[in-house]
């Protein structure tokens, strides 16, 4: 199997693990951060790639047509791949000489870019000419969530509606709380990778310092290395790493 058929079929193999979030014994959930890992990531020279629409153009006709989702998909989700190589070569870049002069705005393309690759990438794979059926799983975690399937239909539709202005509708698993969550997104991203887990935060809220350090962010962000728990951020990285 050549490399891009192997990717294909990863990425049709991704999305029937999509909604599969945990077995009914409460044991490992995690797919979608397996998927982010296998299709979504960059090949071997550092580049990320335009994943394949899992079908054709017009499979999804008469809802969604065939000319919005060529553009749609080989034009603005391509320019995202394209952002995101950018700002990753260009952090790349800061981090290698050590010149963070311009820090804000690549990161700021960052999550841009890389929220848009990696939202597109799902929302590709959570369409589809056959509709399928929600697991068990799935039904039990609506069920204690939302109160039933219909109950979270209207829930979902009302704040995807309601979204201000570019954005997204979203569902998602929240490990710590064991519950499904919807949740809007203005534009994609708000500094943010949606898919990325968090293992190592730091607050920069004002509240967090103002007492002992006042407007001096940068002594309190220094001085919290010297408080990090590396076992604790150790161990919070390989249960990431081998789902929750
Ligand atoms: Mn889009």
């Amino acid at each position: 199997m050549d490399k891009r058929n192997f990717l294909k079929a990863l990425t049709l193999t991704g999305a029937t693990g999509l909604f599969d979030l945990r077995n009914l014994n409460g044991q490992t959930i995690g797919h979608m951060e397996t998927i982010v890992n296998r299709v979504f990531a960059p090949d071997e020279t550092g580049k990320y790639t335009l994943p394949n629409l899992p079908y054709a153009y017009e499979a999804l006709e008469p809802h969604i047509d065939r000319q919005t989702m060529q553009l749609h998909h080989d034009i603005h989700h391509q320019g995202y791949v394209n952002g995101l190589n950018n700002a990753t070569e260009k952090v790349n870049e800061a981090i290698k000489v050590d010149d963070y002069g311009l820090i804000k705005h690549w990161q700021r393309e960052l999550a841009f870019h890389g929220a848009g690759h990696f939202m597109h990438s799902i929302f590709w794979e959570n369409m589809g000419p056959a509709q399928g059926k929600r697991s068990s799983s799935l039904e039990k975690y609506m069920k204690g969530s939302f109160g039933s399937f219909d109950s979270f239909k209207k829930y979902f539709t009302a704040a995807a509606t309601a979204v201000e202005g570019s954005g997204w509708g979203i569902l998602g698993y929240q490990p710590k709380a064991d519950k499904l969550v919807v949740l809007q997104a203005e534009k994609h991203q708000n500094l943010s990778q949606w898919l990325t887990v968090p293992f190592l935060v730091i607050d920069v809220w004002e509240h967090a310092y103002y007492l002992k350090y006042q407007n001096r962010r940068g002594a309190y962000v220094n001085a919290f290395f010297n408080v990090i728990n590396w076992e604790a951020v150790s161990n919070r990285f390989e249960k990431i790493r081998g789902g929750y």
